[in-house]
């Protein structure tokens, strides 16, 4: 395997861990082709991807029209490119040995994008219970993250302790919110990293109080044969791998079943 020691350990106990990518030119070459595609939308050419990305608050502010951007930079990434096999391909030391050999893809990525001051962080939620628990989510961050720039996420006796709070105590929404500020761990990630977590956690983000724009992608995978979510598993998902043997029993399963 590449990639060095897995944190293995760490993912189980915390629900997350910090990783690089296994391989490095693979992400290069996804951030270039999504650095292309953002400065073609944006209208200006491309000059160094960083101060590219970090800076296009300078062409797209906020509000709507970062709203804006941010549907069709999702949509423009993914025409002619696989954004999710390309994200599994460079962590993929890491991930295949969290979701196996038969696995599923989330069909379109999503983009965030958090130009400096935007008001409308990411509110404290989970993926799952209406994704599938059994998911990893790769949270990538296109240029450094960090601070408000970044994300919090509680980990697993966190996010326990916080739905037990919730349940003993739903109307006390102080409570709830110290918890939170007391639990919260923010996210240092940077470029040529990802954060992978548990899709069953809390997490959100805060207004990016940094000068600086934050691009980042979220996308899903989970075994082709682990328990779905609530989502319809093939308009969300697609199939990335199988084995052989996989092959031959969906094609019985087709044939003769
Ligand atoms: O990047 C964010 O602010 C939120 C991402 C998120 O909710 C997720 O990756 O599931
Ligand atoms: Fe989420």
């Amino acid at each position: 395997m590449t990639g060095g020691p897995y944190p293995f350990d760490e993912f189980e106990a915390r629900g997350f861990c910090v990783v690089p990518a296994s391989r490095p030119d693979v992400l290069d070459g996804l951030r270039s082709h999504i650095w292309s595609v953002a400065m073609r939308l944006v209208g200006v050419p491309a000059a160094d991807a960083d101060s590219d990305l970090n800076g296009l608050h300078r062409h797209v502010p906020g509000g709507d029209e970062a709203t804006r951007f941010r549907l069709a930079l999702t949509k423009a990434m993914s025409e002619g490119y696989d954004v999710g096999a390309t994200v599994f391909n460079a962590f993929e030391g890491y991930l295949s040995r969290l979701v196996g050999t038969d696995v599923l893809s989330q069909r379109i990525p999503n983009v965030v994008f958090q130009p400096p001051g935007d008001p409308h962080p990411t509110e404290l939620h989970r993926d799952a219970p209406a994704n599938s628990p059994y998911e990893v989510v790769v949270w990538l961050p296109l240029v450094d993250c960090f601070g408000t720039k970044s994300m919090y996420v509680l980990d697993r006796t966190a996010t326990a302790d916080a739905l037990e709070a919730y349940r003993r105590n739903p109307g006390d929404r102080s409570g709830f919110q110290s918890l939170l500020e007391e639990r919260s761990v923010q996210m240092s990630v940077p470029y040529g990293s990802a954060l992978l977590f548990w899709s069953a956690l809390f997490h959100g983000s805060v207004v990016n109080r940094e000068p600086e724009s934050r691009i980042s992608l979220n996308t899903r995978f989970k075994n082709l044969f682990a328990p779905l979510g609530m989502k319809d598993p093939f308009r969300y998902f697609s199939i990335l791998h199988t084995t052989p043997l996989t092959r031959m029993g969906m094609r019985f399963q087709q044939d003769e079943a």
